[in-house]
């Protein structure tokens, strides 16, 4: 299938020539940056932080946050000393370890940056949990990780299963009159009165870093464990992509409990030694467009289903804010329609760049230069030191304008180091011949553009999280009333795609609204309110394969009216 290009923009500034880059470049001279490179003993939140506060950043703000009732500022001197405090915390009430799990669920605060680097700096695996996982799926990561410690809040901590976690040895808790006893620790007391020097855990450059889960199609989220090396791709995509310059002051909106709000929220901006907002609280387009105004926002790095939020808002309120400072802005994590690109044109002067990567590849691969030529809809081409292809099933390279499966050869700085406990899935991955498959399908065009089509499994992308429908429908047939529960993407003009659920019923229970609403309730309260199906249809009999399967792709041409093409498989 041949998808018309819209034509070229040309750009308006030029960072380097990106074909002449990609014919010569080679990962050594990226590394050559680090002065560990001759060793290879390493730590990521050293190069991070104190590299920058042992120099003439050491006053520059490296962190500037704000939620609904703090606004605070912290420079990269500061930053140093609060992650050694840090841990020192984690280390003296924790036992916190070289390779321990520290799991770190909390909503985005200054507190949850100098967790996850204070435990970096002891050499320990850090697990960022979004704030929004409910109860199975807090349990589901601390039990797969076996996570020793676990930083939360008091309002979070109902969440956390601690009996059913025997690994689980010490919570600390973030907030105020906390109670402490052997295994609960008051973490801002302790934070106070710690040593603002540490020795830093110097790790050989594959050891673990951060651990993040990510969805599939089947089974439980899967762990992938990115390691110190990584940082090589996060800091040369830094400025290759984001184009991060010494006197930026850089927004991106994604939370950490996702790869994007830590690879690119965290690892990237602080390598390169930028200014680094970081904003808690709820999205409303008059707070985005303040924040922009408010720290002088130049480069922004948010998501699709964002910027169609932001559109749907309409373009009167933009006009109240002076987002003038903004210079370079970037999108990830699912298809960025060529209308919202044009829109970013109209309303802010600038074209929105988008950006293909995934949590398994740990920084950037298929991007839009600053100095390249976009065609909307397009992800854009690989970066330097990075090969992508369109490959068939057998992992064949297929010629443009062909639709196959996104893939890449192995060895980029930031691929996963692995999928924790499990090897067997990790290797799945790969094709023999060395090409990693993303799940992904798309086409190369003729100039090496590449046009994202779609996923080849289930994974729905809703408002650019990525959410696993076996999963949810995990959760589903956990509710007394369901007995059979398939779920599927429903394609949404402003999320991407909504989750719709098709339920059967057990008997004796009616179709009404109030089941529907209950239903719901019970998804987002016992998993998590993303992955709530926003739609919910009763069925007397789902569509199951002869190995009990459900047939998700049967359910998707109900919705969409398709054929439903090979029925073979199926139940009578
Ligand atoms: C970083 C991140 C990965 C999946 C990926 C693809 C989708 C990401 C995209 C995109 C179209 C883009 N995706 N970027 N689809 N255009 N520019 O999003 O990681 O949460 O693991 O999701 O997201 O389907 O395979 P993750």
């Amino acid at each position: 299938m041949k998808v018309e290009a819209l034509p070229a923009i040309k750009g308006n500034y030029n960072l380097q020539d990106y074909e002449e880059t990609y014919k010569t470049f080679d990962w050594k001279e990226t590394e050559k940056s680090f002065s560990w490179s001759e060793t290879g003993k390493v730590n990521m939140a050293y190069e991070a932080i104190d590299r920058h506060a042992e120099s003439f950043r050491k006053n520059k703000i490296a962190l500037y946050y704000r939620n609904d009732s703090r606004k605070e500022k912290y420079t990269f001197k500061e930053l140093k000393e609060l992650t050694n405090k840090a841990g020192n915390v984690l280390k003296s009430y924790g036992d916190v370890e070289k390779g321990d799990r520290v799991f770190i669920f909390m909503p985005r605060s200054p507190e949850f940056y100098f967790a996850a680097l204070g435990a970096i700096k002891l050499g320990a695996i850090v697990g960022p949990l979004f704030e929004a996982f409910m109860e199975g799926a807090v349990k589901d990561r601390l039990e797969d990780s076996e996570a020793k410690v676990l930083v939360t809040t008091p309002d979070l901590l109902y969440r956390v299963p601690v009996d059913q976690l025997p690994a689980l040895k010490t919570i600390f808790i973030v907030g105020t009159d906390v109670e402490e006893d052997g295994k609960y620790v008051d973490f801002l007391k302790h934070l106070e009165d710690a040593p603002s020097s540490l020795d830093i855990e110097w790790v050989d450059r594959n050891d673990g870093l951060i651990l993040h889960y990510t969805s599939g199609s089947t089974g439980k989220p899967k762990g992938v464990l990115h390691v110190h090396n990584a940082m090589i791709q996060h800091y040369q995509t830094a400025k290759w992509v984001l184009d991060l310059q010494e006197e930026d002051i850089y927004w991106c909106t994604a939370d950490p409990g996702w790869v994007t709000g830590t690879s690119y929220g965290m690892f990237g901006p602080w390598l390169t030694g930028t200014s680094n907002v970081i904003i808690g609280g709820r999205f409303s387009p008059d707070a985005w467009y303040k924040t922009i105004e408010e720290f002088g926002v130049t480069v922004w790095y948010s998501a699709p289903t964002s910027f169609r939020m932001l559109m749907g808002a309409g373009d009167e309120v933009i006009k109240k804010y002076n987002l003038s400072t903004l210079r370079h802005i970037l999108s990830v994590g699912e298809p960025l329609n060529p209308e919202v690109i044009r829109w970013g044109r109209k309303v802010f002067n600038h074209r929105i760049h988008d950006t293909w990567w995934m949590t398994e590849t740990g920084a950037h691969l298929i991007c839009n230069y600053p100095s390249m030529e976009i065609k909307p809809g397009s992800m854009g081409k690989p970066i330097p030191g990075v090969e992508a292809a369109i490959v068939d099933d057998q992992g064949n390279v297929l010629p443009p304008n062909r639709m196959g499966n996104l893939a890449i050869k192995r060895g980029w700085p930031s691929m996963m180091h692995t999928i924790w406990n499990n090897q067997a899935k990790y290797d799945s991955y790969f094709f023999p011949n060395g090409w990693y498959v993303s799940g992904d399908s798309a086409y190369m065009d003729e100039d090496g553009y590449f046009w994202f089509q779609g996923r080849v499994d289930d994974v729905i992308m809703t408002a650019g999280e990525r959410v696993g429908p076996f999963e949810v429908e995990s959760k589903l047939l956990e509710h007394p009333a369901v007995a059979e529960a398939g779920v599927i993407g429903k394609p949404d003009p402003v999320r991407g795609e909504i989750i719709k659920a098709f339920v059967a019923l057990m008997d004796g229970y009616e179709e009404s609204d109030e089941l529907k609403e209950d239903i719901r309730q019970f998804v987002k309260k016992g998993f998590a309110a993303h992955a709530a199906p926003r739609e919910i249809e009763f069925r007397d009999k789902l569509p199951k394969t002869r190995s009990g399967k459900i047939m998700r792709r049967v359910l998707k041409a109900w919705e969409l009216d398709l054929p439903v093409g090979d029925l073979s498989t199926m139940e009578d």
